[in-house]
């Protein structure tokens, strides 16, 4: 056991005073409901009961990397010995929680079941494993949060002002840029040298896919404007359905990711769309597939080059784009059949269908290399924003 406070960064104003009145209102709410112990897991609502800070590490779920148990005499922050210092110190400085770490390769279950009160009613906010007999009080913690403390209404009144000048500032720049793409005036902006085969921008097909697999499948996605045509143009229906790297964006996690998803569970329909320069970084993973018979469909938007690294050349004025252009002839489905999958070309939307429904009766992973076009991809939905939030400007 530690104890919060380890690097002495100093509080965030008011928000020991914010984290006081959340613990006063979620004790009142379990007197109300009858409940002895409460574990918090869903990132948004420690974040909620801290006044700030992050409790999670990867985005793709809304369960964090640390659980909140309260009861009516105690509040202890639970997690990973790997994550337990550096929260406590960067996220949740000095609050006056306990923090119990746990070796990481254990469950936390015998922390938890020292912490909670034996034949207690334990509400809570999303699946926990290792205790038994819970009740969801998930919406009713929702409910809760939208009783904002000063501090929260600060904050919310802060962050509206800074999204509507963001905001204000894209649609000023929009059609200015917008109609120097269409004139073909932004420095550097010409077809990249890899000619054409097929009409399409990546969007079309990313909902090809979207539609042609069940709500409940899990989708991955990896690539650079390949993600945000598929952001835009494959929905996430269900929940824990979404695997993407969106905090680090490292390219080529798409493969691995979707072989353990599927791995995890297997009943689910599980399928990557990346882009194909992100999809070359880890390909030998298909040699796992195989091996494991993990039946995963693999869709590669093929623009035969970096495209997001175009898109960043055009937009910083670069007179030729440098090395942005991958190999033309690049036959993905034979790499794939050469790794005992199914493997397929697609250089019309119509073909794709067809191609992924044989794929799926291939009883083998499938890939699908679907050829789209590259200028298409220079201006997927949502790049200037994007562009804007990761410069921070
Ligand atoms: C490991 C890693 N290397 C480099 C980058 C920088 N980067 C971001 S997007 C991108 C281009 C990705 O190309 P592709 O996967 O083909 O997708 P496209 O943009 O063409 O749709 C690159 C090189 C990164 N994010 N991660
Ligand atoms: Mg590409």
């Amino acid at each position: 056991m530690i104890s919060a406070g380890i690097a002495d960064r100093g509080v965030p104003a008011g928000r020991t005073e914010e984290f006081a009145a959340n613990l006063e209102l979620l004790r009142r709410f379990m007197g109300s409901a009858g409940l002895d112990c409460m574990v918090l897991s869903d990132h948004a609502n420690v974040a909620w009961l801290a006044g700030g800070g992050r409790s999670f590490v990867g985005w793709a779920t809304d369960q964090g990397a640390a659980r909140v148990v309260v009861t009516p005499s105690q509040v202890a922050l639970v997690t990973t010995n790997i994550e337990a210092r550096r929260m406590a110190a960067e996220e949740f400085p000095n609050l006056p929680w306990q923090v119990i770490e746990h070796p990481w390769w254990e469950s936390p279950a015998p922390v938890l079941a020292r912490l909670i009160p034996r034949g207690g009613r334990v509400g809570v906010d999303g699946p926990i494993p290792w205790v038994e007999g819970t009740v969801g009080v998930g919406a009713e913690i929702a409910r809760l949060r939208t009783l904002l403390t000063p501090q929260a209404q600060d904050r919310v009144r802060a962050l509206g002002k800074a999204v509507g000048e963001v905001m204000a500032g894209v649609c000023r720049e929009l059609p200015k840029m917008f109609e120097e793409v269409g004139r073909g005036t932004v420095p550097g902006a010409r077809a990249p040298s890899a000619a054409p085969t097929s009409p399409g921008a990546p969007g079309p097909p990313a909902e090809g896919v979207r539609e042609f697999f069940p709500k409940d499948a899990i989708t991955v996605m990896d690539g650079g404007n390949t993600s945000l045509w598929v952001t835009a143009f494959n929905p996430i229906y269900t929940p824990r359905s979404y695997l993407y790297t969106a905090k680090f964006g490292h390219l080529g996690t798409g493969l691995p990711y979707a072989i353990g998803a599927k791995l995890a569970a297997p009943e689910r329909a599980v399928y990557l769309i990346s882009g194909d320069g992100a999809f070359g970084f880890n390909l030998q993973e298909m040699e796992t597939a195989s091996r494991h018979n993990v039946l995963i469909t693999a869709v590669v938007l093929c623009d035969r080059g970096w495209g997001m690294e175009r898109s960043s050349q055009m937009f910083a004025g670069i007179e030729d784009m440098v090395e942005c252009d991958l190999y033309g002839g690049v036959r993905l489905d034979l790499v794939a059949q050469g790794f005992g999958w199914h493997g397929e070309v697609v250089e019309r939307l119509e073909d794709l269908r067809p191609a992924l429904e044989r794929g799926a009766a291939s009883g083998r992973p499938s890939l699908i290399q679907v050829m789209v076009e590259p200028m298409a991809n220079l201006m997927p939905p949502g790049l200037l924003l994007f562009g804007e939030i990761r410069r921070g400007d």
